[in-house]
């Protein structure tokens, strides 16, 4: 089927809906809410650089309200609005320390999915005006429908997700997302507020010449990491090789970047931080889904970062992800040097 590029991410919820036989329109009101709730973080993303105007993060605006760093900002428009629309039945998030439990109408625990979040990722690139992104991942619930929910129903491996996304608030906002049927990414028209499908079935380059990492660790990484970084940067006509080096600081851009243009994203485990920076549940199984249904992998360097079973909301995990063939050579050295 020819892609429909005059297509709104409205009308392709409702149009997949019926092809894949979703039981009741549930999950598609919950992409739908996550929709809105990114338009109203986009439209605050963009002020970003009035905040020094109109009073800094922490202060009170001249409304008398409480001007919010625009993590926390982000972190409360997803709450409320999937509050406020009763379609989950729990949430957690990285600014949260715990998960929330929702009860939907008549105070009942009726609803079944579960959103995990990074409501505004690499917010530090913020001030300097470098694109940030929004993560999301869903689950169904494991407790029974009816009930509170319970830390298991957020523990569970990425292999279980049920659908999984970005926003990523650059040159253009787009909205990037897989129910596991392959990705579809759509760019907002910020003049009347409505996404457009732009990026019918993403795919990521089996291969690519692009790494991205922050360099300045390269002491405290393994010798895996060390000795592949090397491989990047020797030369090799046939394969391309020297590759480029391009990091953004900025999960959501450098993913996406990458699966564009092909190339591997790694945050490995440092001699300083044991199990590298990244959420396995927050970053790494969100991204991880998204770029398995892209045709890409993700690993934690030994093994399928999907089949990781999470002990704690929290928890952190050395991410590499990207096009196939490069992620798998990263393996190959990180076995290596094992
Ligand atoms: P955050 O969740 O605190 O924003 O941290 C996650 C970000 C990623 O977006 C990015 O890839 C990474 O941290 C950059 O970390 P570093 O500055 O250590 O390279
Ligand atoms: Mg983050």
């Amino acid at each position: 089927m020819t892609p429909n590029t005059n297509q709104t991410l409205g009308e392709f919820i409702i149009e997949h809906e019926k092809a894949f036989k979703y039981t009741s329109g549930e999950l598609s009101r919950l992409i739908n809410s996550i929709r809105l709730a990114a338009k109203v973080v986009n439209h605050e993303v963009n002020k970003a650089g009035l905040v020094d105007i109109t009073g800094k993060a922490g202060d009170t605006n001249i409304q008398g309200e409480d001007q919010q760093k625009l993590d926390v900002y982000a972190n409360n428009r997803f709450i409320e609005t999937l509050i406020n629309r009763e379609i989950v039945c729990g949430i957690a998030s990285e600014e949260n320390d715990d998960y929330i439990t929702i009860q939907g109408q008549n105070k009942a625990h009726d609803n079944k999915y579960v959103v995990l979040m990074d409501p505004l990722d690499g917010s530090s690139n913020i001030d300097v005006n470098v694109s940030v992104g929004t993560i999301f991942s869903i689950y169904r619930r494991k407790s029974p429908i009816g009930e509170p929910v319970e830390i298991d129903d957020f523990l569970q491996p990425g292999n279980q997700q049920v659908a999984a996304g970005y926003i990523i608030y650059g040159t253009s906002t787009m909205l990037v997302y897989t129910t596991g049927h392959g990705v579809n990414g759509f760019t907002l028209n910020p003049a009347i507020g409505t996404y457009y499908l732009s990026h019918p079935d993403m795919k990521f380059p089996d291969d690519g010449n692009i790494y991205s990492i922050n360099e300045g660790n390269y002491v405290h990484f393994p010798q895996g990491v060390k000795d592949y970084i090397k491989y990047c940067q020797e030369e090799c006509e046939e394969e391309n090789r020297p590759y480029t080096s391009r990091y953004i600081g900025s999960l959501v851009s450098d993913f996406h970047r990458n699966m564009i243009k092909g190339g591997i994203y790694m945050y490995p485990n440092t001699a300083k931080a044991k199990n590298g920076k990244l959420r396995l549940l927050y970053e790494c199984n969100p991204m991880a889904f998204i770029a398995e249904q892209a045709g890409g992998e993700a690993s934690d360097g030994y093994q399928r970062i999907l089949d990781i079973n999470p002990t704690e909301l929290h928890q952190r995990v050395p991410f590499f992800c990207g096009s196939k063939k490069m992620v798998e050579k990263a393996e190959e050295f990180m076995a290596k040097a094992k």
